[in-house]
């Protein structure tokens, strides 16, 4: 076959390298938008001192944590359930790459800079911004980084007791000897969503106050971890145990003794995953693991949430990390690879489909930031109660949206690459892998939108008035209490252990959120060419708040068909704004402008458009098993 061919052998084997590799250098410093964000929120000295930080990090990425992530990937961690003699051992042998991420995650401070507040409520910013760069290098470390954050967190909220002080101690470290990791086992075979329901995991009281539990976690990720929270039923006396969420409680436990033998845990094997492979998740047995009982009895779900919207929140640094890292390949590639005798870069079409990757990812940015903000604030007792009500909010809601967001992005960047994107060896699958698990773990798009109303009853509906108060783009004339009033009758969904909204409130509680948006209101009407984004916003503000009223006069079922399509309306409405607000900058660019323009193109509120169509009505829930089942 090679004599028929005309070149030559040799020239076609010097010809490898047909095409080059897009290369991308400190994601710090190729990150405009990120460094445009702290530069207009961090104070001088803090920014000077984060940036310095950023700098050198973005390059120890490069030159360090990138290949060592390459080398997690290539090497997954193995299960060994015997030795060669024959003995159980239960061995989850992780590589030296994965070791090493772990000593570099303290180095770095990665928790630490969380708990340490050196730069006050900015910390957490701060630390989002490393974990976000850290991400997509971190051949899947941000996984246990994200539990451990969530276990530092639940056990600073109790208040560290005593008996919690080492184990915070150690996850808190900046010593990579010292530093441990935590797990997070909520999933058994019943229930990943329904864990108050699916929970079988049962605690039995010792003579000294400890615990042994008894039960089958089904999902354990990074089961490598130090240490885990995880929740049990408390028998009585008698054995017996109360059902359902107010039957659970959390508990604390070491994973192994100190000489590293498992505690009373037998590991039945590892997950055979789509993706996240670098890190090893498993399905243990307790077997009479000693645990410490950590939440009052019946309060575990309440306990965790601490955990779980720590965690939600890491997610989204993964989702916008994912987003942001195939974004900048993408552009690298299309300035090296010529198709039909041009450069990618000069095809109006290929640019406009990473041009709306890009809006997508900015606005997904803003929203992660924002939470940062609030959670820094919340931390340092600088949060009003409108920042607490905003942040619970936002978590579920950017921990859906973004996790969605992602996997679209993901795949329409893969096909940037054509072929090339579908290869392994590229590493481009691996993104795509390991972003696609974003929308499940840590609560499903579904479960998270039930969240969303959740959030509303437990405030009595005060949080979405300080939405609508955060988000307005004109003068509030006395209105702020309107969304309150309709919030009163808004129905909820039955099946949802949700309480009915007793509303009260007064307008002196706005007033720090008027102050706000008066702010945001004078900058963006400095801004001509925003003007059609706030009309498109207001527009769609009040068609949300059409929406609510409607659905007010409605059945309970209303809300839970909605549920998703109202949180869609939040985050698209929420990052609309935060986009204005970015593009009203004195110095914003002509691209802070599209963006923010670009963005409030899209339907913001899919919600009132489903409502109109009567998309909730209980026919339509009827119709919907019709079409799935047939009728
Ligand atoms: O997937 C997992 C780990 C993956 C690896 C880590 C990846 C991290 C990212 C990496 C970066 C790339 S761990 C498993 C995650 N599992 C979940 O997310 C569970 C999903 N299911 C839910 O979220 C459900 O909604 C449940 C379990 C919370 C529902 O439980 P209940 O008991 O049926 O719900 P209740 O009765 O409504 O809530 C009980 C209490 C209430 O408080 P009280 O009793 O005071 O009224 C709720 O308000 O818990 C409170 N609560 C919350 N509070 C429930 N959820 C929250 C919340 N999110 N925030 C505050
Ligand atoms: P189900 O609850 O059975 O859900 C199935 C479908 O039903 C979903 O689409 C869901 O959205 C939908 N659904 C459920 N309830 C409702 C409802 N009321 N209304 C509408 N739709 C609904 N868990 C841990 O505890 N610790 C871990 O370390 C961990 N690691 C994981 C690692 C990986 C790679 C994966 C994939 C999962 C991991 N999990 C872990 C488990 C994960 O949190 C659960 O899989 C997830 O919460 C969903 O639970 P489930 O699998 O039981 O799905």
């Amino acid at each position: 076959v090679l004599e028929d061919l005309e070149m030559p052998v040799a020239r076609r084997e010097t010809e490898n390298l047909f095409q080059e590799r897009p290369e991308t250098g400190n994601q710090y410093l190729e990150d405009a938008l990120l460094r445009s964000y702290l530069k207009a929120h961090l104070p001088p000295k803090v920014l000077e001192e984060v940036s310095q930080d950023l700098e050198r990090f973005g390059n120890r990425l490069l030159t360090e944590v990138k290949p060592l992530g390459w080398e997690c990937e290539l090497n997954p961690p193995v299960f060994r359930q015997y030795d060669a003699w024959g003995q159980r051992v239960d061995h989850i042998i992780t590589c030296s790459a994965w070791k090493r991420m772990k000593e570099i995650s303290a180095e770095e401070g990665l928790i630490a800079e969380a708990y340490e507040r050196r730069y006050s409520n900015w910390s957490r910013v701060h630390q989002a911004v490393k974990l976000y760069l850290f991400s997509t290098t971190s051949g899947g470390f941000n996984c246990p980084l994200a539990m451990t954050d969530g276990a530092a967190k639940v056990i600073e909220s109790l208040g560290t007791p005593a008996s919690l002080k080492n184990a915070f101690d150690h996850l808190t470290s900046r010593d990579p000897k010292k530093f441990w990791t935590s797990g997070q086992w909520m999933t058994e075979r019943r229930g990943g969503s329904d864990v108050a329901n699916g929970t079988e995991t049962v605690a039995r009281k010792q003579p000294d106050g400890t615990y042994r539990l008894y039960g089958f976690k089904w999902f354990t990720s990074a089961a490598d971890s130090d240490v885990t929270l995880t929740l049990a039923r408390i028998a009585d006396a008698e054995g017996h145990v109360k059902q359902g969420s107010s039957g659970l409680s959390l508990f604390f436990l070491k994973v192994r003794d100190e000489d590293k033998k498992l505690n009373n845990i037998r590991v039945q094997r590892l997950k055979d995953k789509l993706g996240t492979r670098q890190m090893a998740t498993a399905e243990l047995w307790l077997d009479g693991a000693e645990a410490e009982l950590i939440s009052a009895e019946g309060r575990g779900v309440a306990s965790i949430s601490n955990m779980l919207n720590i965690s939600r929140i890491h997610n989204v640094i993964g989702a916008v990390a994912s987003m942001r890292r195939m974004i900048s390949l993408s552009r690298e590639y299309a300035l090296k690879r010529v198709v039909f005798g041009k450069l990618l870069k000069d095809h109006p079409l290929h640019m406009q489909t990473i041009a709306r990757m890009e809006v997508q990812t900015r606005g997904a940015f803003l929203l992660l930031m924002e939470i940062a903000r609030l959670l820094g604030l919340a931390e340092t007792n600088m949060a009003s109660e409108q920042d607490q009500l905003l942040l619970r909010l936002l978590v579920p809601v950017a921990k859906l949206y973004t996790g969605k967001q992602a996997s679209a992005t993901v795949i329409e960047a893969m096909e940037c690459f054509g072929g090339q994107g579908y290869m392994e060896d590229t590493g481009l699958p691996v993104i795509v892998r390991d972003t696609l698990v974003l929308s499940i773990w840590e609560g499903t798009t579904n479960i998270l939108s039930l969240d969303v109303l959740r959030s509303l009853t437990k405030s009595q509906g005060q949080v979405i008035a300080v939405f609508f108060s955060t988000v307005q783009m004109e003068r509030a004339k006395g209105i702020p209490l309107l969304p309150l009033q309709i919030c009163s009758s808004l129905p909820l969904p039955t099946g949802c252990s949700f309480k009915s909204a007793q509303i009260t409130g007064s307008h002196g509680e706005f007033k720090e959120a008027q102050k706000f948006l008066k702010k945001k209101i004078e900058l963006a009407s400095s801004t001509a060419e925003l003007e059609p984004a706030v009309k498109q916003m207001q527009a769609a503000i009040n068609r949300l708040t059409q929406f609510i009223q409607g659905a007010g006069s409605k059945e309970a079922v209303t809300m839970e068909l909605a549920a998703r399509d109202f949180s869609y309306s939040l985050a698209r409405i929420y990052a609309g704004a935060l986009l204005i607000e970015h593009a009203s900058r004195p110095d914003a660019s002509a691209a802070d402008i599209s963006a923010a323009r670009r963005w409030c193109n899209q339907e913001l509120c899919p919600v009132a458009t489903e409502f109109k169509n009567s998309s909730y009505e209980a026919e339509e829930s009827l119709m919907d098993s019709s079409l799935v089942y047939g009728s």
